[in-house]
């Protein structure tokens, strides 16, 4: 493990060693861990067998290891399990009304949901996540179909959003099984344009790894008939700075000059609330599609992200987002461009009719690709392909 390996999804502080501590939060030593070969036979052993009885001692240190949690320098108890894992962290970044909130609800409902399934890959959140995800996101917009209301601003110094902490796993036939802990951080856009609010409330883009930037179609001079209200006015410059801002931040936690390559960051641009755009006859409306999903299909299903990424690039550069586009193709590390209606629909006096996603999935398949968990055979341009580094 290189130093400082592991960052805590709740102070986000960088750390190496472990801390255990026990149900009643008083600090103990590590849990004796079993062996590979203990996990393999565990698995395999009906509950009743007596044939290769483990010993007593070593099952009731197991059972006290369950009771246990590992815990961060600032004593925050991790997920079960969280240090085994690799952990990609989430940000999403763009202006207030963009639609990063109702994005990820759909998202993480539709992962839930067995979404990936086809590929052999499941879902979980951790609990404490869990509870704030269904009560504060899926609950209002999924059951209720309510138009969720703005992030919260933070009020103090260094505080973070709340995180929402989900593991993949994905276990396919004669592969060992495969995991990641994935952390989405999702902030208010008013805190996320201007320099200073960065430095203020931005803290977990310092440890993201990877930026999943929402841009409304209502800000580009050419599409302001889609703009909510307020958005028209707003226009390119205010998004095009935060962009700015966010790609030095990204360098600047990595020690890095303004112009280098973000070798292990991965990108994906969504344009949000596409639904609007479907009727337009310059907008690439195939390019909002659910392709099906397969092991087999997924080299042809990242080439279509690739092309499709190439003619909303277009789209958006003649409906006036040339300066915009220049800035994020030029600071992010090879980003794709993605067209997604999180809702399908636009809400009428604060209700959704019907909420029927599109799109949702391609800009998640690119963030498991680029992170090495799922192949990324037709994704990657030679050139990245040379500077990302082997995982
Ligand atoms: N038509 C349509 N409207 C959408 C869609 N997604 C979001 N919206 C609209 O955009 C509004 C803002 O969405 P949010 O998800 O709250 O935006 P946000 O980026 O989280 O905003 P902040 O929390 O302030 O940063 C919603 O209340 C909807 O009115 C979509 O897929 N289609
Ligand atoms: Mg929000
Ligand atoms: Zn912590």
């Amino acid at each position: 493990m290189p130093a400082k390996a592991f960052v805590c999804p709740r102070c986000l502080e960088r750390f190496s060693l472990s801390a255990w501590q026990n149900a009643e939060g008083q600090r103990v030593p590590p849990p004796p861990r079993p062996s590979r070969w203990q996990r393999l036979t565990e698995s395999f052993r009906a509950p009743e067998q007596t044939g290769t009885p483990q010993s007593t001692q070593f099952r009731a240190a197991m059972g006290d290891a369950r009771r246990l949690s590992a815990v961060c320098p600032n004593g925050h108890r991790l997920p079960p399990d969280y240090l085994d894992r690799p952990t990609v962290v989430v940000g999403l970044v763009g202006l207030t009304g963009a639609s990063k909130s109702t994005y990820l609800t759909v998202l993480l409902d539709l992962l839930y949901a067995g979404a990936l399934a086809p590929l052999d890959i499941s879902v979980e959140m951790d609990e404490e996540s869990a509870d704030r995800f269904e009560l504060n996101y899926r609950q209002p917009l999924l059951v209720d179909k309510r138009q969720l209301p703005l992030t919260p601003l933070l009020l103090e110094e260094g505080q973070s959003p709340e995180p929402l902490t989900v593991v993949f796993r994905r276990t396919s036939r004669g592969t060992p099984e495969r995991s990641m802990n994935v952390v989405f951080f999702d902030a208010s856009g008013e805190q996320l344009y201007r320099k200073e609010d960065l430095g203020r409330f931005g803290k977990f883009l310092y440890v993201a790894s990877s930026v999943i930037v929402v841009l409304s179609p209502g800000m580009f001079p050419g599409l302001a008939s889609t703009a909510d209200p307020g958005e028209a006015s707003i226009g390119l410059a205010r998004p095009t700075q935060m962009l700015v801002n966010v790609a030095d931040l990204l360098r600047s936690a990595r020690g890095l000059k303004k112009d280098a390559y973000l070798a292990d960051v991965s990108a994906s641009v969504i344009l949000s609330k596409a639904d609007k755009l479907r009727s337009r006859p310059d907008f690439p409306a195939d390019a909002l599609r659910d392709a099906d999903l397969s092991p087999a299909a997924l080299p042809r299903l990242f080439e279509e992200v690739r092309a499709n990424s190439g003619r909303l690039v277009d789209f958006l550069e003649n409906n006036g987002g040339s300066n915009l586009l220049t800035a994020l193709l030029g600071r992010l590390p090879d980003p794709t461009v993605h067209a997604v209606s999180a809702t399908g629909s636009e809400p009428e006096s604060g209700h959704y009719p019907s909420i029927t996603p599109r799109g949702v999935l391609d800009p998640l398949l690119v963030l498991l690709a680029r992170h090495r968990f799922i192949p990324r055979e037709g994704l990657e341009l030679e050139q990245a392909l040379a500077e990302w580094p082997q995982a």
